[in-house]
């Protein structure tokens, strides 16, 4: 019998869409221990609230986050607020033995996120973090093919995630849906938002990173804040490219930017082996790409795997529909649920945790520190 978990969401932004539209399809399509039950949504504005629990379907609202941890009717508390709140939430929720998960990046900066996991860690309550890239089917093949050992030793990790969204200088920073330019509200630009994605992605697939060099640039210096009405110098980074070297050996080449004329969410990765090569593609996220050298030789070449077509023989696609149906990005989000519920019912944690998360933000540390130094930087172990 699957027990009900009390989910208390906090923010109603895109990401609290992307978590309710989730939980309410999870219990549909995956036998779980646990299946959520929508308690509570919280946001400052009620008016917004009452909307957003009516849309999703939550029982109740609230409009202090500290009063929805204090509910004694709520299991896990799930954080979907401006980067800069992660932290005195995550932290007052673990000590309130609440079950936690958080939105990407866990938190503004290494020091802080060492204090969430300490946290959680201390509080012994179940943690997770949305890096929900992993959950994509095709992803996650590609991370059994490297587990299987079909590359063999790895010679480069190139991935990039490119946006256009801010070009325009007109464009305010700070406020609702625009505080990913508000350094105050984000504690990085691109970074911490998009290439936070691919390092998380590329630390699952292919081990730490080393050392890293970095360079960031802001190509739009001042923006009217949305709050204070003024313009303001801008403290994000617009574009971050950075190199660097794995722990087992291989090249690293990362690049995101929000000045890529015509591309909305260009996320890419590709791996070379010596045996085979993959890359992947969010633009055409069911496909993964490999070239397998064994392959005999008149018919060596790159495949195109599809992960629909193989009748449920890939990551999560037994839960859909019948072979050649799609599913997409909203699913990598019921995919991180499925896992973690599994999670609490096994004892056996899901990745990323905190501390798994935080590995990402040791990352985006150097990056930060290497930018501005100029010089490379070893990345800290978690
Ligand atoms: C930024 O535009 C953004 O919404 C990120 O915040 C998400 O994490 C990414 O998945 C898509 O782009």
């Amino acid at each position: 019998m699957s027990k009900p978990l009390n989910i208390g969401l906090i923010g109603t932004g895109f990401m609290g869409r992307a978590h309710s539209n989730a939980y309410r399809k999870v219990s549909n399509f995956f036998k779980l221990p646990y299946h959520p039950v929508l308690k509570a949504v919280c946001a400052r504005s009620a008016d917004k609230v009452k909307d957003f629990a009516e849309t999703w379907g939550y029982e109740s609202t609230e409009t202090d986050w500290k009063t929805l941890i204090s509910r004694k009717d709520i299991d896990a508390i799930d954080i979907c607020t401006p980067n800069n709140n992660h932290a005195e939430i995550a932290i007052a929720a673990a000590q309130a033995g609440k079950i936690i998960l958080c939105e990407k990046p866990l938190a503004m900066n290494g020091p802080e996120g060492l204090k969430m996991v300490e946290a959680v860690e201390k509080a012994k309550v179940p943690n997770i973090v949305w890096y929900n890239y992993r959950r994509v089917p095709a992803v996650t093949l590609a991370k059994k093919l490297i587990e299987e050992g079909r590359l063999g030793k790895i010679f480069h990790y190139r991935a990039k995630f490119l946006q256009d969204w801010t070009i325009s200088p007109e464009l305010p920073q700070g406020g609702a849906g625009l505080w990913r330019l508000d350094v105050a509200a984000s504690g990085s630009g691109v970074s911490g938002d998009l290439l936070a994605h691919c390092i998380d992605t590329a630390l699952w697939l292919n081990g730490s990173l080393d050392t890293i060099s970095a360079m960031t640039e802001t190509f739009i210096k001042e923006r009217k804040h949305t709050l204070t009405g003024k313009t303001e110098k801008v403290g994000i980074d617009d574009a971050c490219i950075f190199m660097g070297r794995f722990k087992n050996g291989s090249l690293a080449n990362f690049e995101s930017t929000r000045y890529a004329r015509g591309h909305k969410a260009l996320y890419t990765f590709e791996i070379n082996g010596e045996n085979a090569s993959i890359a992947w593609d969010l633009h055409d996220l069911h496909r993964l790409q490999y070239f397998d050298y064994k392959d005999e030789g008149k018919l060596r070449g790159w495949k195109s795997i599809h992960v629909t077509d193989a009748g449920g023989d890939h990551p999560y696609m037994d839960k859909w529909w019948v072979p050649g149906l799609s599913i997409g990005y909203e699913h990598s989000f019921v995919h991180q649920v499925a896992d973690f519920l599994e999670s609490l019912g096994s004892g056996k944690p899901a990745m990323p945790d905190f501390r798994d998360a935080y590995r990402t933000q040791l990352v985006l540390d150097a990056i930060t520190e290497s930018a501005k130094t100029g010089k490379w930087e070893k990345v800290e172990s978690a």
